[in-house]
């Protein structure tokens, strides 16, 4: 199916690329498509209302925080629903976990049935969308353990062990962006047709053009060696090009190349992004685009998460960069 896509033109909705790819292992059960398929119809619902959300007047504040003490936006919690409300019926999933709320929700256990945990952040830089700004949702699906009976403990796997991630970019487009293991796909919604049609197979981060994204407002208060590696760059004609909406970042560099940071700050000391659902699905494809990811020094994917909305401090993109990064680490 690969060739037949990229090579004549023909069209391939993401729906048939995902059936394609999972034909490919014998006897597979068809459980897994039908949570991209659940994904992917949250993904034109929020889709559809982020981009109505000034018009029906669903913008600004919900009055309430979440776990992480910070400011719901009410799209947040539309988008949250609308997820939970998309995966909840599909039959395979034991858990979902969503950084909009607390625990872990159980749908069922292992001897039901339930193979699969899906994590989530729903609307990522939601606190962009007051000006228009990108936002997305990012995902992961990881195997329940039938013999965990804590719904924590069977999602705080490595990101190593993630059997697909990735994320939907509400842009000027509509782009998901999806990795099973075997390279990442990027798909557009047309939305006249409905469906999310595939448009580059294979994708590959190019090697880094001198460009860095990172919240520079905050250097002062980085480690020592995120410091050294800014004045390092500044002194060889980088760029910098930062939105603050990890999915808008993330997808440049996947695209363009670079190197994003979210380093440890005195308010955030671990870090502000959180490992389950934002760091490792971003790690995963950007491995898998050939780039790489670290926490720190280690291997983003190699981290044992402890908790279920455990931060942690993020660093990815073009290998030969992200090397450098690390060298002043
Ligand atoms: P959110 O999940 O509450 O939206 O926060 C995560 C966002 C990321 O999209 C982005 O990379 C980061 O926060 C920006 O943070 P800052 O404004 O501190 O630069
Ligand atoms: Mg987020």
């Amino acid at each position: 199916m690969n060739e037949t896509a990229s090579s004549t033109g023909n069209l391939f909705s993401l729906q048939s690329h995902i059936l394609s790819e999972e034909s490919r292992h014998p006897g597979a059960s068809g459980d897994f498509s039908w949570i991209i398929s659940a994904i992917s119809l949250a993904g034109k619902a929020i889709a559809h209302r982020v981009r109505r959300a000034r018009l029906e007047n669903t913008l600004g504040e919900a009055g309430a925080t979440n776990v992480q003490g910070e400011l719901q936006q009410r799209m947040d919690v539309i988008a949250n629903e609308i997820l939970m409300r998309c995966l909840g019926s599909r039959a395979s999933i034991a858990v979902l976990a969503s950084e909009e709320e607390e625990e872990p929700t159980i749908l069922r256990r292992g001897s039901e049935g339930g193979k699969y945990c899906v994590l989530f952040d729903p609307l990522d830089g939601s606190s962009t969308l007051d000006t228009n700004g990108a936002v997305g949702t990012i995902f992961t699906i990881l195997r329940n353990d039938p013999l965990i009976e804590s719904a924590e403990r069977t999602v705080c796997q490595p990101g190593r062990k993630q059997i697909a991630a990735g994320y939907i970019l509400y842009g000027p487009s509509t782009a998901f962006v999806i990795t099973t293991g075997s390279g990442v796909d990027l798909f557009e919604l047309d939305p006249f047709v409905g469906s999310f049609i595939l448009v580059k197979q294979g994708i590959r981060i190019p090697t880094s053009k001198r460009v860095y994204s990172v919240n520079e407002a905050y250097t002062a208060s980085f480690p020592h060696g995120y410091q050294e590696y800014l004045k390092w760059a500044h002194a060889n004609d980088y760029s910098s090009r930062y939105i603050g909406s990890l999915c808008a970042d993330v997808h440049r560099i996947l695209i363009d190349g670079g190197v994003f940071m979210y380093p440890p700050t005195l308010s955030h000391p671990d870090g502000k992004l959180r490992l389950l659902y934002e760091a490792n699905p971003m790690a995963m494809i950007v491995e898998q685009a050939g780039g790489s990811s670290i926490c720190g020094t280690t291997p983003t994917l190699d981290v044992q998460p402890n908790k279920l909305h455990q931060r942690a401090p993020l660093i990815l993109g073009s290998s030969d960069e992200v090397k450098r990064v690390a060298d002043f680490l």
